[in-house]
């Protein structure tokens, strides 16, 4: 088990299964002792709900970061999520050169779109500021929408080859200077996984499992947070990515029973004994 401590930054939608009240989950199952850092406080998230409060937390960040510098408060993993706004992502690259344990890990998620479409209040300015914030981060984590945002590219949902999708992870690779793992991937429309690149060995591997058809709110987070603390656990790269695939598909399968009324997230936590069975078995 890790004694490692994660910081994991990203907004708490207080209803709606992602974000904060995903991750620290996950991440307490996996045994692992989880600070957090809210981006911001939301009734809700945004999608799909409409009339949601958003209440930004930035002004308040370095006043937190300042307090644990006095109390020596650091940090082996920072895994970043949701991020309210742009001014944040400076204020959160310097608590993270502040706050860092030799040899810490950053993790990026750059939440802002799916489906090609980006989520309510982002937009290309974001994409390229959230492109220099990733610089130095050890694995990034974009779905295909953020990926195509992050270069500038058009987004290609499907009909795309293996050419295409290890020349994204390499020129993502290039921006953050680190490994990527590429969320959403599929050659085959039975099958949906990630491609992951090993940036040391100039190396692309794959991970899929079954595809099960429609859009499932908070997955992405469920995803990250599981590969943080797979990562966090010394598992490597690949193993860590193939755990998250895994426990995403399962935490899926759960809710299908009640698709129509549980619309807004999934129910990872009906998962959770499987994924502390497969990291105890790590
Ligand atoms: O799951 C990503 C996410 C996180 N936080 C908020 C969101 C979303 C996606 O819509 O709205 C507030």
């Amino acid at each position: 088990m890790s004694d490692k401590i994660v910081l994991t930054i990203q907004d708490v939608s207080c209803f709606g299964q992602c974000s904060l009240t995903v991750a620290l989950p996950i991440l307490s199952a996996m045994g692992i002792e989880t600070a957090i850092l809210p981006s911001a406080v939301l009734s809700t998230h945004t999608g799909g709900f409409t009339g949601y409060t958003f209440r930004d937390l930035t002004d308040d960040l370095p006043a937190i970061q300042a307090h644990w510098a006095k109390e020596n408060v650091s940090f082996d993993v920072f895994y970043t999520g949701y991020v309210g706004s742009k001014k944040q992502l400076s204020y959160i690259k310097n608590l993270v050169s502040d706050r860092r344990k030799p040899n810490a890990i950053f993790i990026v998620d750059p939440v802002m779109a799916d489906g090609g479409k980006f989520y309510h209040g982002f937009d290309e300015d974001f994409a390229r500021e959230m492109a220099a914030f990733m610089k130095g981060a050890d694995v990034i984590l974009p779905n295909l929408s953020e990926a195509a945002f992050l270069l500038g590219r058009p987004y290609k949902e499907k009909g795309y080859d293996k050419a295409y999708i290890e020349s994204l992870v390499r020129d993502l690779s290039d921006i953050s200077g680190g490994n990527v793992l590429l969320t959403g991937v599929s050659f085959d429309p039975l099958l949906l996984g990630v491609a992951t690149y090993d940036r040391k060995k100039d190396a692309v591997s794959y991970c899929f499992d079954e595809r099960i058809e429609g859009n499932f709110h908070g997955t992405g987070d469920v995803f990250a947070s599981t590969f943080t603390g797979a990562i966090t656990c010394g598992l490597s790269l690949e193993k860590a990515a193939a755990l998250a695939v895994s426990f995403t598909v399962r935490a899926i399968k759960e809710t299908l029973p009640d698709r129509k009324k549980h619309w807004y997230g999934v129910r990872f936590e009906k998962a959770l004994p499987y994924l502390v069975s497969e990291i105890d078995k790590a």
